[in-house]
């Protein structure tokens, strides 16, 4: 397994290509450590809106809510307007100049998808298999792109996100998806492209921005300390938000 950093590059082209792009360092300094409290203070008061890992059901995940480790928190939802140094990230000239320059367009942030503080826990963290964010929006284009913000140190032993290059770009058919749209690991076709995934290690304050259609995974938290990430999805003017689905239930924000 090869870590991404070694390959990403700074331009559009790169993103283009391989449906990823890291920005190391692109938060530092007092901005990174008033997220970094934001977001500690938000998994210490620990109340919803959130996502719990036993309502996912993934591999790992505790069985349901009233389970051992059934209150784990799995992501806060609804972030963008929980905590202002959130918001500051989201609207940030930082994350809108590498995502005008990537999608060519005006940009919105989404507040009906991720908009999320991704909190891995060390016991109760499940396993997330392949996919690609697209499958469950709705949207009259799939160009959307995610940001992804690194608060802490990410490693394969805390579960590290997981990408395979270029497949933004390739058209499946159904049949490559399991019933829950998670890709098939048990196809030989498949696995041929997981064994080219690259592992997104990254520091505190470094950005992650992947496209909606790139197949991503990742591992449960092996460690004993608290992985947490924070996570918006964007999308450039021109793409619309297709009418009464859950992709255009709240007012997405011009950034
Ligand atoms: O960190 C993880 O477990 C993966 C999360 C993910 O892929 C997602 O939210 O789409």
């Amino acid at each position: 397994m090869v870590t991404m950093t070694q390959f990403s590059s700074d331009t559009a082209e790169f993103f283009n290509q391989n449906g990823y792009l890291i920005k190391p360092g692109l938060v530092s300094g007092q901005r990174l450590a008033a997220l970094q409290q934001a977001a500690k203070e938000m998994v210490k008061k620990g109340e919803p809106p959130a996502e719990y890992e036993a309502d996912v059901h993934y591999e790992g995940a505790p069985q349901s809510r009233d389970a051992e480790g059934g209150q784990t928190i799995r992501r806060f939802l609804q972030v963008f307007d929980r905590a202002k140094e959130f918001k500051q990230f989201g609207q940030s000239e930082q994350v809108s100049a590498v995502l005008k320059e990537l999608m060519q367009d005006d940009v919105y942030l989404v507040r009906s998808h991720h908009n999320s503080l991704m909190s891995k826990e060390p016991k109760y963290s499940s396993q997330t298999n392949w996919h690609r964010d697209i499958r469950y929006w709705n949207y009259d284009c799939e160009n959307l792109i995610s940001v992804w913000l690194a608060l802490g140190h990410e490693t394969k032993d805390n579960g590290a996100l997981l990408l395979i290059p270029g497949t933004h770009r390739v058209e499946f058919e159904r049949q490559n998806f399991d019933e829950a749209l998670f890709f098939r690991k048990d196809l030989p076709e498949n696995q041929a492209l997981i064994d080219a995934a690259v592992m997104a290690e990254l520091n505190p304050g470094d950005v992650l921005f992947f496209h909606c259609r790139t197949l991503h995974a990742a591992s449960n938290n092996k460690t004993d300390q608290t992985k947490v990430s924070l996570v918006f999805t964007y999308r450039p003017a021109g793409t619309l938000p297709l009418p009464g689905t859950r992709s255009a239930s709240h007012p997405d924000e011009k950034i």
